[in-house]
Parts: structure tokens; C-alpha cells; sequence
């Protein structure tokens, strides 16, 4: 089937959703998007509250297929590096790469789903705000909308795409049919949203160009830069429990207690911190897991998929990488069912890649930045990297600025680790020589990497 006689249905206009229809629609396929909220760009009630994401190299390269990747940048802010602040020292900046060329990007939430939103309806996508799906047919095609009246409508199509996120509809609706083997691994962990303001002179009051942390072994901050001079803060805390928990933050003055023993430097920063913390509600971290991402002409892609934990930055790189994989495997071949398996095949090891490495940062961040065992072995790691740069690359670099899949990146990752620790195990002062030696003796040369 050519393009333009295929209809495509797609659910929710988040950010996966609406970068989906943009490509699909400028492909030439016929699109249309079902979305349960109103139109963001349409104002309405504005909560204030600006949430900002951090854009790597996955998520950039599918902008830059649907042309909007300049748009971003343009309306972005650089992070060249993790600023680790310890307690009571000067904070110190690790950064993520070589150059500028490797570097994140904070992206306000509502501007780049706005931007994407009229994207997709340049590109000729047909959104309907306020239309939610509330059940489906995947064997044949059917789907269901209600508007906020609720007035249903019955609809056909050739594939119906969700990308309504964690709590996907469409999920609930392809699990009626078919075991989705689905699991939900709650974190224990959860996070609030707080604020540092500009300054007075409308300037960042701290270091403007840093993804900031602040690591506390058993829980941490993170700070994202806002184009307007403010921070976005996130605390993240275990649920439960007597150390340090928002089950035993409760009390009044007990949280303002924490940040001045363990946040001082932020707290100082944040004059709305009482009131905030007081009313931003506290979210919650999980895995989700699935064996099965299709049924019939239905398929599931991003959060709806595969729901993962904050730390490495990439839920919404990954759902942009498989927006681009699927419009580019639906460009080429039309069949849905075999695109959508073929789909899943590629995608699903890289999923759950990178749903266990988003875990593993979580300890990282929250911990490891600051053990003198760690920086030794990320020395090393920078040392090897540099003499030998087809054979060692950092996990994190090849996450975060290359396209070379999770699933490689995580098994590679493995591998170099462990020739790390060997070589730290018999001394702290490794000699470079014998290490460059071992490396290439050990682990075959990276492959094309695939950058840009
Ligand atoms: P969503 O963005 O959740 O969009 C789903 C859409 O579907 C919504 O618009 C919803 O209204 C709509 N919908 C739901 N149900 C229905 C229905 N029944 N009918 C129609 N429409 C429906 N990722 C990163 O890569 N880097 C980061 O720094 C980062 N920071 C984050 C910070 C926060 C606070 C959070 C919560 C997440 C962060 N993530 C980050 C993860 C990222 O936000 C998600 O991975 C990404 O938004 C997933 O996109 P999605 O389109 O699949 O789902
Ligand atoms: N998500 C991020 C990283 C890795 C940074 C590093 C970590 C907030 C709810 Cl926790 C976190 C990263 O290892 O140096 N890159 O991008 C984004 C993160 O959290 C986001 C902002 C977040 C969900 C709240």
C-alpha cells in the first residue's frame, strides 16, 4: 500500500505522538491524531510550573528528520556537564564530552510539544484535541474517541499507534484481546518539583550551562536550567521509610529541616521552597515492562511501551528513536503487521537496555559521583578513551551522543567495566601502557559509531 492510501491513526499528542505524525506525515501518509487534553498552544489555564527535559543526540536526530531540529536548539539551553555539588565544596563540573559537540540540551516540556504540535499540522497530520480513545479493535482496525460530553465516535483504520504514555488506553484496550505480559516495577523512590528563580538582574543564580547535582548517597537534587534565568529542582526521596522520606518529610518544617542540613546552597536559592514543596505533588518512578508491543494493526511506542525511570535522561530520546525507526520501517514497507513485528524485534532489546542503565544511573548520580573508587575508574575510562578511541568509549557517551543501540551500549558497557576493575583491582596508579595493551588485547574495536 503507497503512503497516501494508508490511514494511520495515532493516540495522543504528547511528544512521541506528535513527532510520529509529523514524520508519518510528511511521508505522505494519511494522519490522524486523537488527543484527550485541549490544545496546549491554545493557553487556557496556565499552572505557572515550567518542566524541562534534557534533549541528548537520539531524541535530536528525529527532530532533525522532521525538520524542526534548529527550531529546538534555538529555544534550548546547553548543559556541558554534570556540576557535582558536595557538601560543604566548591561544586565541580565533569563534563559529558570532548567538545560543545557533545553536549545535553534543556528543552521546556510545553514549548517543544507546541512546537511539534504545529509541526505536525504543517506537515498535514489532522489533530483533534479533546477527543480521548476509550476502547479499540485491534484486530480490525476499530477505535473508539469520546469528546468531553461525552459523545462517542466510532473510527477505522489501517494502524492505530499508541503513544498515550504510561497509563496507555490503547494498552488496556490490546491487553483485552492478547497477553501483553505486562509488569510494573515500582522504583520506591519519587521526586518533587521545586524552583531556583532568576536573580534580581534576571540571571541564572547559578551556573547556568550544568545539568546541577547534588548527590546524598541514599537520595539526591537535580537542578535543569530554564531559558528565563530559573531552575527546574527536582529532589528525588525514597516513598517510605525513617531516613530521609517523603513519608517522613510530613511534618511541618521537616523538609525546610533536610535542605538546610543536606541542601543548604539550593535552599538559599529557593525563597518559594515552603510553599512549594507544600503544594507540588510527589510523583512516582517505575519500569514498565512488556513482552508484547503489538496486536493485530495496533501498536504501542514511548511511554505506553516501555515506561522508565528519570536517571539517564532518556525516556523521551528513546520515544523519539522509535518514531523515527517506525516511520522509516513504514516508509519502506507497508504491511502493518510485519512492520510492527519487525518493529518490536529492533526496538525491544534496546528498551530494556536502557530501562536497566536508566536504573543503574539512579546509583550513580546519587552516589558514585562523589566515591574516590569511581573517579579512579572514570580517570581510567577517560584515559583509555583517549588513547584509544576505536576501543573504548564510555557507557554514557555512547548512550547519550551516539545512535549505536541501547542493547550494544549496555553489553559493551559490561564488558569494559570489567576490564576496568581488573585492571584497578591490582593497583590504584594503572600504567597506561599495559592498560591500552589489555584493552585492545581483550574487547574487539567499537563499531562505526554512527554519530550525528
Ligand atoms: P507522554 O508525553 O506521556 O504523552 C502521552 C499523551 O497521550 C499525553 O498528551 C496524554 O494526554 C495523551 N493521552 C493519554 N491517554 C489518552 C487517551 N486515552 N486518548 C488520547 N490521548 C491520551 N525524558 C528524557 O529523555 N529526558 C528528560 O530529561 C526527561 N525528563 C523528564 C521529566 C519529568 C518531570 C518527567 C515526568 C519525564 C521526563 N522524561 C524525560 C521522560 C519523558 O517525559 C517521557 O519519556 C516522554 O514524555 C514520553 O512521551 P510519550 O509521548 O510517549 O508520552
Ligand atoms: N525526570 C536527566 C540525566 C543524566 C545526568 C548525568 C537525570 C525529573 C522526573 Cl534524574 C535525571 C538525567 O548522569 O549526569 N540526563 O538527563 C534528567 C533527569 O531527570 C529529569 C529532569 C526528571 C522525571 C523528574
Amino acid at each position: 500500500m503507497p503512503p497516501h492510501t494508508t490511514h494511520i491513526s495515532i493516540c495522543g499528542a504528547g511528544l512521541v505522538g506528535a513527532l510520529l505524525a509529523t514524520l508519518l506525515a510528511r511521508q505522505g501518509f494519511s494522519v490522524d491524531v486523537y488527543e484527550k487534553r485541549p490544545d496546549p498552544r491554545r493557553g487556557g489555564v496556565e499552572n505557572g510550573r515550567s518542566i524541562n527535559l534534557a534533549l541528548a543526540e537520539r531524541g535530536l536526530a528525529a527532530l532533525r528528520q522532521a525538520g524542526v531540529g534548529d527550531d529546538v536548539l534555538q529555544r534550548a539551553v546547553m548543559m556541558r556537564g554534570r556540576m557535582v555539588h558536595e557538601h560543604d565544596r566548591a561544586p565541580n563540573l565533569q563534563r559529558y564530552g570532548v567538545d560543545d559537540s557533545e553536549v545535553l540540551w534543556s528543552v521546556s516540556r510545553g514549548a517543544l510539544n507546541d512546537l511539534l504540535l504545529d509541526a505536525a499540522e504543517a506537515a498535514g497530520a489532522r489533530l483533534h484535541f479533546h477527543l480521548a480513545l476509550i476502547a479499540a479493535d485491534p484486530l480490525h482496525g476499530r477505535l473508539t474517541v469520546e469528546d468531553t460530553h461525552g459523545q462517542q465516535r466510532d473510527l477505522r483504520s489501517d494502524a492505530i499507534i499508541g503513544a498515550d504514555g504510561a497509563g496507555s488506553a490503547l494498552r488496556a484496550a490490546m491487553r483485552r484481546v492478547t497477553d501483553l505480559g505486562e509488569r510494573v516495577e515500582p522504583l520506591g523512590h519519587g521526586y518533587k518539583e521545586l524552583e531556583i528563580p532568576p536573580t534580581a538582574s534576571r540571571g541564572f543564580a547559578i551556573e547556568p550551562h550544568a545539568l546541577h547535582i547534588w548527590p546524598r548517597g541514599a537520595y539526591m537534587c537535580i537542578a535543569l536550567p530554564n531559558l528565563d534565568g530559573s531552575f527546574t529542582v527536582t529532589l528525588f526521596l525514597p516513598h517510605e521509610g525513617a531516613q530521609p522520606s517523603f513519608e517522613s518529610l510530613a511534618d511541618e518544617g521537616a523538609p525546610r529541616a533536610l535542605f538546610e542540613h543536606d541542601f543548604a546552597d539550593a535552599l538559599a536559592l529557593m525563597p518559594g521552597f515552603d510553599r512549594d514543596f507544600a503544594e507540588h505533588p510527589v510523583g512516582s518512578l517505575a519500569t514498565l515492562y512488556l513482552k508484547r508491543w503489538h496486536v493485530g494493526r495496533a501498536l504501542l511506542i514511548g511511554d505506553a511501551a516501555h515506561a522508565i525511570v528519570p536517571f539517564h535522561g532518556q525516556g523521551m530520546n528513546a520515544g523519539f528513536e522509535d518514531a523515527a525507526a517506525l516511520a522509516r520501517a513504514l516508509g519502506a514497507q507497508t504491511e502493518v503487521e510485519t512492520v510492527f513485528a519487525h518493529f518490536q524485534a529492533e526496538r525491544k532489546p534496546n528498551a530494556d537496555a536502557i530501562a536497566a542503565m536508566a536504573l543503574e544511573n539512579y546509583t550513580e548520580m546519587r552516589d558514585a559521583v562523589a566515591d574516590p573508587h569511581y573517579l579512579r575508574r572514570r580517570q581510567l575510562a577517560m584515559a583509555l578513551a583517549e588513547r584509544a578511541p576505536d576501543h573504548f568509549m564510555p557507557r554514557y557517551r555512547m548512550v547519550t551522543f551516539t545512535h549505536l543501540p541501547y542493547a550494544y551500549a549496555y553489553e559493551r558497557g559490561k564488558a569494559q567495566g570489567e576490564l576496568l576493575e581488573s585492571l584497578l583491582a591490582s593497583t590504584p596508579d594503572v600504567d597506561l601502557d599495559v592498560a591500552e595493551r589489555t584493552l585492545r588485547a581483550t574487547l574487539p574495536p567499537l563499531p562505526e559509531l554512527c554519530r550525528g
